[in-house]
């Protein structure tokens, strides 16, 4: 195995402008391996710490600096005396170095960039591809895109409550094909938009961001546009992203931009009338992060007929995950390698997943930059389904670019 000769952290940008950590390692090979930490708007409560300045004099107290410094200063002179670049040897050391259980000393943007880096270093000394690497050859399967088209909540500045309202193409549609099909219903959205005088600036995570009169109007624009490209609900289902953590106060549920309260029983009872008349298959966060006992209220209820994606509720979190199992909440868990903060423990999260019958999505964050690992991730785990975003904004493009390409590799 061949060890690691450098390990260079720089601070760069990402999507929001904000500053991110970026790591280079380099192999005794030569082999080069380039990684970038991504950042969320809607973090939940529980995720590792993302390290930050907080010097106001440069870029608004959101430089990474110290975690830069810390990058190549203390884990680079561990990680040279190491003298190998296995992965789990590699996170093991990181984790220890830090101490914390949640990566706040040196900090997960830091953490987190130099153990994408060493895999994607380790994958070019084999001269594999990186998701040959991570998954060998068992992993084959392309992720069905769930395609955030409309954006709300913490990621825009409109009137819509609910975060993100995303497409999935059905599974018989080739990878090429459901992005195509979800391009041109993006396309017809906008479109609509224009031609009802609506907003086309785009959220986040490039999703349109118009004010509509209600959540509700939001999926009915959406199937709107699925039809007018001419496609059936039979062959391209809806997904939310209700991010209801950030409504969650005092046991209730504050919804900000229409100023509703509701509690998790009526909220429920929302997402029941929602299922019976749109072709919805996936509500995410549904209840909030701390709601434990909303959150097997919502899995007795609707379990059995649409996938319950647990985010800030699980943090890609392997003790979280594991209390989720135990007090059946969710039946699939959103996967942030920034969450946690190292790739061997993404890892161990997605096999706990897989092993207790929950489905898993490999997502991007609101904040993002060109790195395209999550889509050789979400390949080399079979994941089946993948979250970033809408079909424009070249960070988010970029990952499904990248499947393109894995799929051509795989599939000829
Ligand atoms: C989410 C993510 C990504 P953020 O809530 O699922 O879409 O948003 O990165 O802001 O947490
Ligand atoms: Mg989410």
């Amino acid at each position: 195995m061949e060890k690691i000769i450098s390990v260079e952290g720089f601070e760069v940008l990402d999507s929001r402008s904000n500053p991110t950590v970026a790591v280079r390692v380099t192999l005794s090979d030569k082999s080069q391996g380039l990684a970038f930490a991504p950042s969320g708007a809607s973090t939940g409560e529980f995720e590792a710490y993302e390290k930050r300045d907080g010097d106001k004099n440069r870029y608004l107290g959101k430089g990474v600096k110290e975690a830069v410094e810390s990058v190549n200063g203390e884990i680079a002179r561990e990680l040279l005396r190491l003298s190998c670049s296995e992965q789990r040897a590699v996170d093991n050391l990181l984790i220890k170095l830090d101490g914390t259980p949640n990566k706040s000393r040196l900090g997960a943007n830091a953490i987190l960039a130099v153990s994408l880096a060493v895999a994607k270093a380790n994958a070019k000394s084999l001269k594999i591809p990186l998701y040959r690497y991570l998954g060998g050859i068992v992993g084959k399967e392309m992720p069905r895109p769930m395609m955030n088209i409309l954006n709300g909540g913490a990621h825009a500045t409109n009137n819509i409550d609910i975060q993100e309202f995303m497409i999935i193409p059905s599974k018989s549609s080739s990878f090429r094909e459901g992005l195509r099909k979800c391009s041109e219903i993006y396309h017809t959205l906008g479109k609509i938009l224009k031609e009802k005088g609506m907003s086309t600036g785009v959220g986040d995570e490039g999703g349109f961001a118009p004010n509509l009169n209600s959540d509700e109007e939001a999926i009915e624009i959406i199937v709107e546009a699925i039809n007018k490209a001419g496609y059936s609900t039979d062959e391209i289902k809806i997904a939310l992203d209700i991010a209801s953590s950030e409504w969650y106060k005092d046991g209730a549920y504050f919804l900000p931009k229409r100023k509703v309260k509701k509690t998790a029983d009526e909220l429920i009872s929302y997402y029941e009338e929602l299922l019976d008349k749109y072709p919805i298959v996936s509500i995410e966060d549904g209840v909030a992060e701390d709601d434990w006992n909303g959150w097997q209220a919502l899995t007795s209820r609707l379990g059995r007929e649409v996938q319950l994606v647990g985010d800030d509720l699980f943090v890609t979190n392997t003790a979280r995950l594991k209390k989720g199992i135990a007090e059946k909440s969710a039946n699939a868990i959103l996967i942030k390698p920034n969450q946690i903060g190292s790739l061997s423990e993404t890892l161990d999260v997605i096999a706990l997943a897989h092993k207790n019958g929950y489905k898993t999505v490999i997502s991007h964050r609101s904040g993002e930059t060109e790195d395209t690992f999550i889509a050789d991730l979400a390949v080399a785990v079979n994941s089946g389904q993948i979250k970033t975003g809408a079909p424009a904004r070249s960070e988010r493009v970029a990952k499904y670019n990248r499947l393109l390409l894995i799929e051509k590799d795989l599939y000829k």
